[in-house]
């Protein structure tokens, strides 16, 4: 039976757990993310399939489908998995994704690097990708397609399935035209995602974004411009936008763009922080560290979330007011990249040579500035991590929306704590009672901690009840439904392709 709705995602939607030597795949964990709300439609579809990649030594041992009912699940869906070598993983996400599209995407013209790209094989794993959607996909079909990884799979997909509806979301920001078209492969992306019937940003100022860099490669028409709703329209917030364009005409089709910032799952999160274990570890921390003020700061390895800024930020801290030494403790998680990715190692070894000379500047007998976790922390610790500090950190000098933020909130239920965050996350156009800072000023980030240091407990509820009613608002499954609803409701194409 042909699926009726397909999802293109290179994570896969449940987990392969080996045991006694057989692989079992089961209900993720975590209900946590977007995947476990994605495959919640998979209760609703009549049939549907997963389409992600895996890497694997000999393409011999890929089962290249399996229909999997998650144990302890409702939903029974198609997985399929691409199988792709090492070298193709490489080529495809090491290094195409991350030298080449990953600073264009968030605007850091400096770090791109095509040298080393192989573009035959991004458009040849695209393709694949397309073919297996396409084998799948009922003639009415809703066809998903996640990241920036797979923004050539439109464009396959649309040449066999003219009639298809395609919906095409993006996680990172979508930079301005002019950084944009640093890629020489600016059209062939634009001509895909002009295939789509749907396509969905974070944010307006990322939909505008991209519209800029359409209308620069192609003689695109704007139909429909609108004011974009009061959640988006903070002025003074560096990303905010007021209108917002919803649909564009390229070759008599027609395209659907909105802005779709992912939620969090709100309850889950509390029902974490409320774990007695959970508890117990967020009383342990307090009690190691008494009085002290404790600032958290999670994410991954990358030079995009502003590690190496707020580190900086943090020893001018303790140089400036001393009476802080041994007041103040930094939570910190970095967790580091894959080890073939060399993008991000000089990024790594900043960090741990910052945190190694804070540490070694400041550190008393029976207090350490920093403590830094390089390795993925549990999901338990990281929830006592938010529950138990004072100040959640998130300074990235860009990020695509920036969920950690919206966890943090959720952890402290709107009562108490302060979110220092980057006006360059798109999470801050949602969040404008965070203390909003901006990285790439010492003065503002100076300023942006000491306020949360010393704010007040009246005004940290004040905030922190707006946020959560934010968060709330607008949780993961109100994103997915918002998306899915958008997407069954775009017209849909009985056109050529647009490219040729
Ligand atoms: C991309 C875009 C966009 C973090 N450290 C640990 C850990 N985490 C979890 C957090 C959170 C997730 O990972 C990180 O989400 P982010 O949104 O911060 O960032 P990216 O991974 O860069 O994701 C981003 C997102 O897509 C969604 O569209 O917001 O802009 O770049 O959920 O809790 N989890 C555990 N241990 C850790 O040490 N268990």
């Amino acid at each position: 039976m042909k699926s009726s709705l397909v999802i293109l995602y290179h994570r896969e939607p449940y987990d392969e757990v080996k045991e006694n030597g057989k692989i079992y795949y089961r209900e993720k964990k975590s209900p946590n993310g977007i995947v476990p709300t994605l495959k919640s439609f998979f209760a609703n579809a009549e049939s549907s399939t997963w389409i992600a990649w895996k890497q694997v030594v000999s393409k011999k041992q890929v089962n290249f489908e399996e229909r999997v009912t998650m144990e302890g699940g409702s939903e029974s869906c198609v997985v399929r998995r691409i199988p792709l070598t090492p070298e193709q993983v490489k080529d495809f996400y090491y290094i195409t994704s991350k030298e080449a599209f990953w600073p264009i995407l968030h605007s850091f013209p400096e770090h791109f690097t095509y040298e080393s790209s192989d573009w035959e094989n991004f458009q040849h794993i695209n393709k694949l990708f397309a073919e297996a959607a396409c084998e799948d996909a009922a003639d009415d079909a809703l066809i998903w397609i996640h990241d920036y990884n797979l923004w050539l799979t439109p464009y396959y997909i649309r040449q066999k399935m003219p009639n298809v509806k395609i919906a095409f979301f993006h996680h990172t920001p979508f930079p301005a035209a002019d950084v944009f078209n640093i890629l020489h492969w600016r059209t062939a992306i634009v001509d895909s995602l002009l295939c789509c019937d749907l396509c969905g940003f974070h944010i307006p100022r990322y939909v505008e974004n991209f519209v800029s860099a359409a209308r620069s490669c192609r003689e695109v028409e704007v139909v429909t411009r609108t004011p974009v709703p009061d959640c988006f329209t903070h002025v003074g917030t560096a990303l905010a936008e007021p209108e917002m364009t919803t649909q564009l005409r390229y070759n008599d089709r027609i395209i659907n763009l909105d802005a779709f910032p992912v939620g969090t799952n709100p309850d889950y999160i509390l029902s974490m922080v409320n774990k007695p274990e959970v508890q117990e570890r967020v009383q342990q921390i307090r009690d190691d560290i008494g009085d002290n003020k404790l600032i958290v700061s999670a994410g991954r390895v990358d030079y995009v979330k502003g590690t190496r800024e707020m580190l900086l930020c943090y020893e001018r801290l303790l140089e400036r007011k001393p009476e802080l030494i041994g007041k103040v403790n930094l939570i910190m998680t970095a967790v580091k990249a894959a080890s073939g990715m060399r993008v991000y190692r000089t990024a790594q070894s900043q960090i741990e040579q910052l945190v190694g000379k804070i540490n070694g500047r400041f550190s008393k007998l029976n207090w350490m500035p920093i403590k830094l976790f390089t390795e993925p922390v549990p999901f338990d610790d990281l929830m006592a991590f938010y529950k138990a500090a004072d100040v959640a950190w998130i300074c990235p000098l860009r990020d695509g929306l920036n969920l950690v933020a919206k966890e943090y909130i959720s952890a402290h239920e709107g009562k108490d704590g302060v979110l220092v965050l980057s006006e360059f996350t798109g999470s801050a156009v949602e969040l404008p009672q965070a203390v909003l800072t901006n990285p790439y000023s010492d003065k503002s980030m100076d300023e942006c901690i000491e306020q949360a240091l010393t704010m007040s407990a009246e005004e940290q509820a004040q905030r922190m009840t707006q946020l959560n009613k934010a968060v709330r608002r607008y949780d993961v499954q109100q994103w997915a439904n918002h998306m899915f609803r958008e997407a069954k409701a775009a017209e849909t194409s009985d056109r050529e392709p647009a490219l040729v």
